[in-house]
């Protein structure tokens, strides 16, 4: 990785459910500024043109990935400003990315997500959906640092499904 080990998620009350899920992961510090490390972005559309801007203006020198709604659909377009897009669910993809990140190792093997190498797209293969029985909503309900920031932790919502369609990137590596 480019530089610094800590992983940082970009706060945003519009998206705490999505924080919530995501901070039971990995060893995730919440962060309202781009920090020196691996920063982490959730967006829906509505929230992209902001989120592009404040990461085409960082100077952080970060490894910048992407997930969420917005990312999962239109990847090569979140490529323009991040290393990586998480396409759909994190709960197995996160982990595998960051540890990968760390430790030097090729991102190739990891199941759903997008990034440039050798100045092609690439799309790794779909990840299948993750069993939620095994990311319980109490794991989310049990963290609490939202709270004092006004979020809302602990909501779990169960509709989850909505599919990764994945436009204009079909390249398998
Ligand atoms: C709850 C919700 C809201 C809540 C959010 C509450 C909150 N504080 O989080 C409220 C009411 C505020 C809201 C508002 C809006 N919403 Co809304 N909302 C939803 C809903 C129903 C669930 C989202 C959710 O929290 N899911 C639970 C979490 C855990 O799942 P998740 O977000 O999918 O996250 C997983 C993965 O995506 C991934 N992931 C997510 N982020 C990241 C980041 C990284 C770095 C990584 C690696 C992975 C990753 O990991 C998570 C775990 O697997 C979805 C529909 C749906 N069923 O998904 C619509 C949805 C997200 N909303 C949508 C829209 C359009 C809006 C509004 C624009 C509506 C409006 N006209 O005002 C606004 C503005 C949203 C904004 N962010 O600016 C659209 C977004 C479409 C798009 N193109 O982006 C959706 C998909 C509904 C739809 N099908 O149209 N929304």
């Amino acid at each position: 990785m480019k530089q610094g080990n800590n992983v940082w998620l970009r706060w945003n009350k519009k998206n705490s459910y999505s924080i919530a899920a995501l901070m039971v992961l990995v060893d995730i510090e919440l962060t309202a500024v781009p920090r020196l490390g691996i920063m982490l972005y959730s967006f829906a559309t509505a929230q992209a043109e902001e989120v592009y801007r404040e990461v085409a203006a960082a100077k952080s020198g970060s490894v910048y990935i992407a997930g969420g709604p917005h990312p999962s659909a239109l990847p090569e377009e979140a490529l323009q400003y991040f290393d990586y897009v998480v396409v759909g669910e994190a709960e197995e993809t996160l982990p595998e990315l960051i540890d990968a990140i760390k430790k030097g190792r090729s991102v190739d093997y990891v199941l759903g997500i997008a990034y440039h190498k050798d100045g092609r797209t690439i799309c790794t293969p779909e990840r299948p959906a993750v069993d939620l029985d095994l990311y319980l909503p109490s794991a989310a309900a049990s963290w609490h640092p939202l709270r004092s920031a006004g979020g809302a932790p602990g909501a779990a919502p169960t509709a989850r499904r909505r599919g990764s369609s994945v436009a204009g990137c079909g390249i398998d590596p």
